[in-house]
């Protein structure tokens, strides 16, 4: 870089080359890697800036467009980034915002930065591993400009190009990634963007943003975001396809005039037996929980025990009701905002500031309460909902500590199970077959030094609609538990589990996709962790088989079956696979099972999630979604519901 007043290179000038240089030659340390994540990671820093200037309450809108060249264009209302020349660096703020390296907090404003917090690492990243970006500020009547190529070398300083309305003021920057760095490509994913906005509209509420996003295939794609009601509305649409044993969604929000940390919280139950609580701080989901979720917890033990005593539901003397019992069947997000967090766990997505706890107790026990006091009728369903969670533990206890029993008393693994030799776990797969035809191909076809084959007979149990106890007497579901060998539930512990790689292997049919959905349910309720650990597959196995003489090629989709026709011209025989009986063991072997040729599939959370959204609707007793899902996808009319 230039300097604008000297034309030669200055120290700072050599340090903030060194300073980006030094992300490009680690972009990992920064963004966490250059696969499809950390190409996404650029959206979020550009988007979080315009987020905290909205926080800041300057910021009303949010444009964001991706274009099919991979160009990103992200678009505020705010102040506008300041333009004035910076009192250390000498040259603009705008372009000192974009190449000095700052580690953590918001360079030069005095604010905290709200947003961010597990990344916030900055536009100067973004910068650094973009192939150009260029930014616009709109105020006080100019539009003014700066451009960056090659990983952040400033083109020109910050100039004015033009002149806007006198009123208008906001940032703009654009970016194309850079292509060497993000070698997988720079294809952003329409899905994962998507949720991410919808997500921030939800947390933020009032925000208005707006989505575009060309297409490659489909066209263009617009969608605005804009939740008046905030947390409210995310947990009504968390709940949008489950019975709800109450209208009133429960909402409660507050700032701590100590701590200057805010907190949001709305919750509502739902007739599953399922807790699903979802917190965040910073607008950043802490999936590991933390000190904000203890908080939570403390306040609801707390209000729902004392309302449910003070009104004679249990006797004083009685056994207090526990938090897991209250959970059940709770749909809850707990959003905080904390001037200086910090992460902890495995995935730093744990919240570790021990005053949050108390606030959190607080603020949301004061809202309870006065929620319960005010909504008789609907404290009275929630607390008789509990009473019966209560019940049904104590009967899963019993169930639980004889299945145990069992499993020391008789061979401790299931029958069915074909065990692999190895006992390390880091190599050792196991593949979930569904039919027992299957199932002995795959037996005979797998190699039994590490892999292992446990075949299900037919569907497993509808883990929504069944409360714990039936679930632990559930047989296919038993032997699953007992294979992984890692535990179910609050009790789990990943060092046990015994296979690395967890494949589910279903017919490429819609029953196949049926029993997918009811697995991932299942392993998203009761094994999370091991969905986040990145052990669970899916095997894709192929749909057709097309040979001419010897040359034989196996196509996944009817595009690569098309494909492999026009290759061989003529003289072509084709098989189709209905399902996984069809192949013989050798098939089976090359085409799904040998780590070499196959595919699989690993299942992200966002894959369980969906699983588990379709699954409620498809399962749930509302027929309104049902109905829309069935239309919707008329091909899969023949799903048996
Ligand atoms: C499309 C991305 O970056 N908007 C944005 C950034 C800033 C401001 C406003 C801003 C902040 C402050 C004062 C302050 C930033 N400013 C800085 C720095 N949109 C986008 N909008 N004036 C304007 O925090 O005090 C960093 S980001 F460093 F100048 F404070």
């Amino acid at each position: 870089m230039i300097n604008a007043k000297n034309d030669h290179y200055t120290d700072s000038d050599i340090q903030v080359l060194e300073g980006l240089e030094a992300v490009r030659v680690r972009p990992g340390m920064y963004i966490g890697s250059t696969s499809e994540k950390g190409l996404h990671h650029l959206v979020w820093e550009i988007v979080d800036n315009s987020i905290d200037e909205a926080l800041a309450g300057f910021a009303t809108t949010i444009d964001i467009k991706v274009d099919k060249d991979d160009v990103v264009t992200v678009r505020d209302d705010g102040r506008g980034m300041p333009v004035g020349i910076h009192e250390k660096t000498g040259i603009s703020t705008v372009e000192t915002i974009f190449t000095v390296l700052h580690a953590g907090g918001k360079f030069g404003g005095g604010a905290y930065k709200v947003s961010g917090g597990l990344h916030g690492v900055g536009a100067s990243v973004v910068n650094a591993l973009s192939e150009w970006l260029e930014v616009r500020v709109f105020t006080g009547g100019k539009i003014y400009y700066v451009r960056f190529e090659d990983g952040g070398k400033t083109i020109a300083p910050l100039r004015v190009i033009g002149d806007c309305a006198k009123e208008e003021s906001g940032s703009e920057v654009r970016f194309k990634a850079d292509p060497t760095i993000f070698t997988e490509g720079t294809a952003y994913d329409y899905k994962t963007l998507y949720e991410r906005f919808r997500q921030l509209a939800f947390l933020n509420k009032g925000i208005k943003i707006n989505f575009s996003y060309e297409d490659k295939e489909e066209g263009l794609k617009e969608h605005t975001f804009h939740y008046l009601g905030g947390l409210k509305e995310y947990v009504a649409f968390l709940n949008k396809n489950k019975n709800k044993l109450h209208d009133d969604i429960i909402y409660v929000e507050g700032v701590d005039a100590d701590t200057n940390i805010s907190v949001e919280i709305a919750m509502q139950y739902n007739d599953t037996y399922v807790a699903n609580i979802y917190s965040f701080c910073n607008n950043i989901n802490t999936i590991e929980g933390g000190t904000h979720e203890e908080g939570f917890r403390l306040a609801l033990n707390r209000i729902i025990n004392k309302y449910a005593k003070d009104n004679n539901f249990i006797k004083k003397d009685e056994d207090t009701l526990q938090t897991d019992d209250i959970k059940e069947g709770l749909t809850a997000v707990i959003s905080i905002k904390h001037p200086n967090p910090q992460y902890e766990g495995q995935t730093k997505g744990k919240l570790g500031n021990s005053e949050v706890r108390k606030v959190v107790s607080n603020i949301l026990g004061e809202g309870l309460e006065r929620f319960l006091l005010e909504h008789p009728q609907e404290a009275r369903t929630i607390i008789d909902k509990a009473m019966l969670a209560s019940k049904a533990r104590l009967a899963a206890k019993r169930a639980r500590e004889s299945t145990r029993k069992n499993a020391l008393e008789v061979s401790s693994l299931p029958g069915k199970l074909v065990d692999c030799s190895s006992k390390d776990a880091t190599i050792s797969e196991i593949y979930i077959v569904e039919g027992n035809s299957a199932g002995g191909s795959a037996k005979m076809g797998r190699d039994s030094t590490f892999q292992a084959v446990l075949p299900l007979r037919g569907k497993i149990i509808n883990v929504e609609k069944a409360r714990i106890n039936r679930i632990f007497d559930n047989e296919e579901i038993r032997s699953m538990i007992t294979a992984f060998g890692c535990g179910i539930g609050d009790e789990i512990d990943l060092n046990k589990l015994r296979y690395h790689k967890i494949v589910i292997m279903t017919d490429a049919d819609v029953d196949g996709a049926h029993i997918c959905t009811l697995m991932l349910t299942f392993l998203y309720r009761f094994l999370r962790p091991v969905i986040e650990g990145g052990y669970v597959y899916i095997a894709m196995p192929p749909l057709f088989k097309v040979q001419k003489g010897n040359a034989v090629r196996y196509a996944y989709s009817d595009e690569e079956c098309e494909e492999y026709k026009k290759e061989f011209g003529s003289g072509f025989k084709i098989q189709r696979y209905k399902g996984l009986g069809e192949m013989d063991y050798k098939q089976l072997w090359e085409t799904t099972l040998d780590p070499k040729t196959r595919t699989l599939k690993r299942v992200t959370i966002e894959d369980a999630i969906d699983a588990d959204n379709v699954f409620s609707m498809l399962m749930g007793d509302e027929v309104e979604p049902r109905r829309n899902f069935i239309t919707e996808n008329a091909h899969y009319a023949t799903l048996d519901i």
